[in-house]
């Protein structure tokens, strides 16, 4: 029932940020008031979302935004995460929308008055559709509309915001959206993929560029995802390929950050190499305040027989929901592995978090899976601290069920139920524990 930490925990001291996280397009709604967005042109392409739903109402948190602060206040967590829909705040002309900006700064100052500090997140995902169809990401244009916004916004939003980050996540938009095709905008090439991730890398560069300068006071960083990868077996082969798929898949997105280059592998790109100019890694590599990390779950690989890399598939493993193995250990080898090999910020723990087939009866959700799930990765990360890695934060993924992606409403993620029909919110037992959790630590 209980989510417990040693009490001697660096974690367990009020210092430690505990909060709860949540993306614009998952559960704002609100789609009326503001451009369109590529994922609302991927969901209306059949066959894209599995439940063929989309973001129109997703959880009308654009509507009932105060009741969900009063949610989070309830949870007695330090922080929130939320995005900034990038649709919603600036119009096609590049200048602010007012009425965007100010659903901003009302969810913020509501945020500060009770004590939240609000982490913001300027790009998840939900690039305006007009800027996809003049090339998105794969048009380096775009990485300079991206610092405009960013300057844009910070200058409106002052004081407001205790922490940004650039992007969430450059994997899923460069790879699942522009290499495989299974997130937005869709489209699927090497190439594409990998110029994708080059240009948001760059944007992340220049919009740190006027966050410092604009909001020096707050902690201004990116979000990275890791899938930390194993091999099958000890065999050499194996060993080879799942290094070839770690730099492929995680360190492609973080060493440019800190070292100004992209992974030896690179060199196997040929033809689908991104074009890079003179000059871009330096404005890459800006010194962070902080580093956002997201976990889930591991990969692990075996060697092909033309000397490339295959997932497999962990049959008879412990997964979630959403089919993702349960696999804390990975979570402690991930952060000391990041340590050892780049000079790193303090890193937050953006998200972490389990979907879990939930059954609301009697407004009680019993997710003792869930709970095990948010234990079992709080002491790894402990675990990582004890081994000297400098953690400041944690926040669960996520705050509410809400519009998973390409699973639409079918996999719920949050520690608080949501009833789509009714908009009724119902605190599940893993968020009773987790506001335990933060409310028993030491003074
Ligand atoms: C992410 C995503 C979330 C997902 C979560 C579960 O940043 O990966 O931010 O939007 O909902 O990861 O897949």
């Amino acid at each position: 029932m209980k989510i417990m930490l040693p009490s001697q925990s660096p974690m367990m001291s009020k210092d430690f940020v505990f909060g709860v996280a949540t993306a614009s397009f998952q559960i704002e709604g609100g789609a009326d008031q503001r451009l369109p967005c590529i994922w609302d042109t991927f969901c209306a392409t059949p066959g894209k979302i599995r439940d063929g739903s989309d973001g129109k109402q997703a959880c009308e948190h654009y509507n009932l935004w105060q009741q969900d602060v009063e949610l989070i206040e309830s949870l007695g967590v330090d922080a929130y995460r939320l995005s900034i829909s990038w649709p919603r705040v600036i119009n096609q002309d590049g200048s602010l929308n007012e009425q965007g900006v100010n659903f901003y700064i009302q969810l913020l100052d509501a945020l500060n008055d009770k004590g939240i500090k609000p982490f913001v997140t300027l790009y998840h995902w939900d690039l305006p559709q007009h800027i996809e169809d003049k090339g998105g990401w794969l048009n380096r244009e775009t990485a300079y509309l991206f610092q405009d916004y960013a300057d844009k916004i910070s200058q409106a939003l002052g004081k407001r915001v205790h922490s940004y980050a650039t992007f969430n996540e450059p994997f899923c938009s460069a790879y699942l959206g522009y290499e495989v095709g299974i997130h937005a905008p869709g489209l699927a090439k090497v190439q594409y993929g990998r110029q994708a991730a080059h240009h948001i890398l760059l944007a992340h560069g220049l919009a740190m560029q006027v966050l410092q300068k604009n909001s020096p006071q707050s902690l201004n960083g990116i979000v990275l995802n890791f899938t930390p990868c194993y091999p099958a077996t000890d065999s050499q082969a194996d060993i080879d390929a799942t290094k070839l798929a770690d730099e492929y898949m995680n360190q492609w997105y973080i060493k440019p950050l800190f070292d100004g280059a992209y992974p030896d592998s690179f060199a196997l790109l040929g033809e689908d190499a991104p074009r890079i100019e003179t000059g871009d890694f330096d404005i890459i590599r800006q010194p962070l305040d902080y580093l956002g990390i997201n976990f889930y779950t591991r990969a692990v690989y075996t060697a092909t027989a033309q000397g490339s890399y295959q997932q497999i598939d962990m049959a008879d493993k412990p997964k979630t929901d959403i089919g993702w193995e349960i696999y804390p250990q990975a979570f402690t080898d991930l952060l000391t592995s990041l340590h050892a090999l780049y000079p790193l910020p303090p890193i937050y723990i953006t998200e972490n978090g389990a979907a879990m087939a939930d059954k609301l009866d009697a407004d009680i959700v019993n997710d003792q899976d869930r709970i095990d799930y948010y234990q079992a990765h709080l002491l790894a990360v402990n675990a990582a601290i004890e081994q000297g890695v400098t953690v400041a934060g944690y926040f669960a993924w996520s705050l509410m069920d809400n519009f998973e992606w390409a699973e639409g409403y079918l996999k719920r993620f949050g520690i608080v139920y949501v009833d789509y029909q009714t908009q009724q919110r119902t605190i599940k037992n893993s968020g009773l524990a987790y506001r335990d959790l933060i409310n028993s630590r030491n003074g």
